[in-house]
């Protein structure tokens, strides 16, 4: 199916500079999640035909830095999905593609940065399909991972032509509930495998690099299973363990696999006014994972949890008004819970 995609930056031909400028070597940054891995997985094949590709490097919001110097001998880097907009950052010697449709406060063009903006609502991954496509055309044949991945974003309601077009090809029935329905439930076992796989993620991208059609994706369902069982015994935890102040809701608990968001997500929607507060301490990881949620809006998340973490070492620290994520040392789990207790209590 041909996209046609409006730019809210950049432009076709400073994406078509920089294939042109292709010669040695390029590397790809992109967002661990089902949106992150479909755009790494377009570029990947797309790029590949034109010079050698690294394998993807795949970030949660942190580790930029590190990314950047482990590609130092790349020429070329597609940075996809991943929302860093600090112009500093691209300062290297490298020639920058970025696609992404989170929010920026700068325009990130110049010289060795061409930076393809979209509105929220049009997924990186389908970004990359419109240019990549435009150029090589069997690009299309990853169109079933693109509407995955709109689905994944939450963004079917935008692109409802594109994934019905999909659904129809492939034979696949689709309900309102875009979630309920078989599309759905594959886009639920890619996102769980990716969970799954935290530790070894381009061992999940060597896995979707062979998958050939949406049927293939029951392989992964061995993971995703595991996952599964996870945020179905965290669920019963939360019940059971959560501490209610005022209207908000505080859960700390102990996993092996990174599912604070997932959980968050899952959730919240039972209640929507009230604020949901998860503190993920993840097997492996440095930090804490800060996941906050309130369906209604009636609280501002982002600042909520910027007030809570002013007392201490916050890593990370962002979103939108209805959900929120922070990173925080595992210290200082205890002092932020005390201060969220103090500020719902006001
Ligand atoms: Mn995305």
């Amino acid at each position: 199916m041909h996209v046609k995609i409006k730019l809210k930056a950049g432009s076709l031909t400073c994406f078509d500079n920089f294939v042109s400028t292709l010669h040695s070597k390029l590397g790809i940054i992109s967002h661990s999640d089902v949106d992150g891995f479909v755009s790494a997985l377009l570029a990947y094949k797309f790029f590949s035909k034109r010079c050698k590709v690294y394998w993807p490097i795949f970030l949660d919001y942190l580790g930029f830095d590190l990314a950047i110097r482990k590609l130092i001998r790349a020429s070329h880097l597609a940075i996809l999905d991943i929302g860093f907009d600090k112009p500093e950052l691209y300062n290297s010697h490298h020639n920058f593609l970025i696609v992404d449709h989170h929010p920026f406060k700068h325009d990130l063009n110049s010289s060795n940065v061409c930076f393809i903006k979209t509105r929220t609502e049009t997924p990186a991954s389908l970004t990359c399909y419109g240019l990549f496509a435009r150029h090589d055309s069997s690009i299309k044949q990853y169109d079933w991972l693109v509407a995955l991945a709109i689905i994944a974003d939450y963004t079917f309601k935008h692109n409802k032509e594109f994934v019905k077009f999909i659904a129809s090809k492939y034979g696949y029935k689709i309900s309102k509930d875009i979630f309920n329905s078989q599309l759905g439930s594959f886009v639920r076992l890619l996102n769980l495998a990716i969970i799954y796989f935290h530790n070894n993620y381009a061992r999940m991208f060597k896995m979707l690099l062979k998958l050939n059609s949406l049927n293939a994706l029951y392989k992964v369902e061995t993971y995703s299973k595991i996952v599964q069982a996870e945020i179905d015994r965290l669920k019963s935890e939360f019940y059971e363990r959560r501490e209610c102040f005022n209207d908000t809701y505080i859960f700390v608990f102990k996993s092996r696999f990174p599912v604070t968001g997932t959980i968050a997500t899952l959730l919240s929607s039972e209640e929507p006014n009230k604020t949901y507060i998860f503190v993920g301490d993840i097997h492996g990881e440095q930090y804490a994972s800060v996941s906050a949620r309130r369906q209604d809006g009636n609280i501002d998340l982002p600042l909520l949890l910027k007030e809570a973490t002013s007392s201490i070492n916050c890593i990370s620290c962002g979103g939108h008004r209805k959900a929120a994520a922070a990173r925080i040392s595992r210290n200082d789990i205890g002092k932020f819970v005390e201060n969220i207790k103090k500020l719902v209590k006001q």
